[in-house]
């Protein structure tokens, strides 16, 4: 497209996109955050721009079979995400479960689709709750190994970091 008026730049983004000058300020500022981050000690390569994955590890199977996946999800954004799938670098796809007790007192657990994380929402994956399924065909995990994981989002870029393996309970 050719103009010869010579309207800001700022206009002609606002026109095109509809984003309001807040939003594209907001967007600046999270894109100079991911910058800053760079060159700040502690700043780990797994931490997203705002979409943060924590004390992550993997509980080894007793016996072969699968193993399970647990860590802290904390949203720092200000808009809402989910996350969609995990799997293992290699592949491996690791279900999203939810463990509970039914109206029997017996524990169980059943498959969950996606886990929604609201703005500053923190969502603990941990024994007796959510977890990541492992299936047991996976490569045998035993404790002193690590793992290859990736977390995709409908938002945030995927989270690719290395989880270590703890013995079974650990
Ligand atoms: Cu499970």
């Amino acid at each position: 497209m050719s103009t010869s008026t010579h309207s800001p730049r700022r206009d002609q983004f606002s026109a095109r996109t509809g984003w309001s000058q807040a939003g594209f300020a907001g967007r600046i500022q999270a894109a100079l955050t991911g910058l800053l981050c760079l060159g700040i000690v502690g700043c780990v390569a797994e931490e997203s721009p705002g979409l943060v994955i924590e004390e992550a590890y993997v509980s080894a199977p007793v016996v072969v079979g699968p193993a399970a996946l647990y860590f802290t999800l904390r949203n720092a954004t200000t808009v809402a995400d989910t996350l969609l799938t995990i799997h293992t670098s290699a592949g491996v796809s690791i279900s999203l479960h939810e463990s509970a007790i039914d109206t029997q007192g017996r524990m169980g657990m059943s498959p969950r689709e996606r886990i929604y994380v609201a703005p500053g929402q923190i969502v603990i994956f941990a024994p007796g709750g959510l977890h990541g399924m492992i299936p047991g065909t996976a490569p045998v995990l035993r404790a002193g190994d690590s793992l290859s994981v990736e977390f995709r989002f409908s938002l945030a870029p995927p989270i690719v970091m290395t989880v270590p393996v703890r013995p079974p309970g650990g």
